[in-house]
Formats: structure tokens, sequence, C-alpha cells
């Protein structure tokens, strides 16, 4: 059955999954920018969950990347992740909704620098504990052996982080030169992030 991805350019969410899918050539990329009205229609018509990415296989829709991957993985036959595996994955989702949280949270005109705001205190506080916790998985990856849903992941979230100017790097070095190792991966140049 033909696989239709609906996605923005912009997404870390979508890039992981176009990443994970970017070997098959029947799927199908459907393009939908959100911050435009119409984008925005399409969206709501076609998700209850207002949110992308959106996957169909055929007439069957699947919401939730996390749910994309492990349907995916069925049907490539991808050996099942380690519970360590998942830890990574659940830490990189979450630095990944903690910046798209406050990137929303400011887009919409709210100061994320408020000290006093609990909710964003705690968004906040996530992102450098959780990117502490990747970091020594994230510093032994090899983009031979280990270009896989993790680590196309990982580059979805240091690419997006950095474009969004939600939390600076510089206190990362592993992980800058963990996503200088992986550039020349499968689908990689093809899914950077559009300049404009
Ligand atoms: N848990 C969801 C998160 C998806 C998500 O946050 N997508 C963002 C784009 S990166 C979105 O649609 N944001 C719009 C919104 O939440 O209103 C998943 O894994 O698919």
């Amino acid at each position: 059955m033909a696989l239709t991805l609906i996605g923005s350019y912009t997404s870390p969410f979508v890039r992981k999954i176009r990443l994970l899918l970017w070997n098959d050539e029947s799927v199908q990329f459907r393009p939908l920018n959100y911050f435009e009205e119409v984008g925005n229609k399409v969206l709501r018509e076609t998700s209850p969950f207002n949110q992308l990415p959106i996957l169909m296989d055929g007439e069957q829709p699947i919401y939730e990347t996390r749910v994309m991957y492990n349907y995916i993985a069925k049907k490539q036959n991808l050996r099942p992740l380690t519970i360590n595996e998942e830890n990574i994955l659940s830490a990189i989702d979450a630095i990944i909704s903690s910046g798209v949280n406050l990137f929303s949270l400011k887009k919409g005109g709210m100061n994320i620098d408020d000290e006093s705001n609990y909710y964003l205190v705690r968004q906040k506080l996530r992102i450098p504990t959780l990117l502490k916790f990747v970091t020594p998985w994230a510093a032994k990856q090899h983009p031979e052996t280990d270009w896989n849903y993790l680590t196309m992941s990982m580059v979805a979230l240091v690419d997006w982080i950095e474009f969004r100017e939600v939390y600076s790097l510089k206190d990362f070095p592993e992980l800058k030169s963990f996503r200088e190792r992986f550039t020349n991966c499968p689908g990689v140049v093809d899914t950077n992030i559009p300049k404009a």
C-alpha cells in the first residue's frame, strides 16, 4: 500500500520520518505549511491532533511519530529497540517537544525568558538536562554503522533547535561533531531545513 507523509519542511518530527522513509521511492511527501491560512485549515481538517506529521497508508491515517516508527519498523522488519534505545528516543522527542512548546509560546507573543513562570522554567530546564543525558550516546554513534531512527532523530533535533534558536548548543561540542559526522547520510542534505 502506498504511504503518503503529510508534513512541513521545517518540522523536526516530520524530518525524522522523512529520513526513515528516504530510501522508499514509493512514499509520497505532501508538504503542508500550517503557519499559512490554507495549510492551517487543511491540517485542522486532516488531523484531530492538529499536528504534523500525518502518515497515510492508503486511507488509514497514522498519528504520532512514535506510532509511525513502530508501524514502519514492523513493515521493514527492523530489530526492536532496546529499552536504552527507547529511552534515548524518548529523550530526543522530549527535547524537541519542549522546544516546540517554547517556540510556539514565543511565536504567540510570550516572553519565554520570564524566570517567574513555573511552566517556562520547567520546559527550559528539561532541554539541557536531556541534552546531557543523550550526549554520551551521541558521541559513540558512527554514520557507517549507526544510521537508524535514533540518529535520524538526533540530526533533526540538532538542526531544528539551532534553526529556531530555541537553545544554544555552544556547551555541547559533542553534539555539533555528531551532526557533522552524519552530514552525508542518505537524505540528510536533501531534507535540510530551507534557508528562507
Ligand atoms: N507527539 C507528536 C508531536 C508532533 C508535533 O509537535 N508537531 C509540531 C510540528 S514540529 C506541530 O504540529 N505543532 C503544531 C501544534 O502543536 O499546534 C509526534 O510525535 O508526532
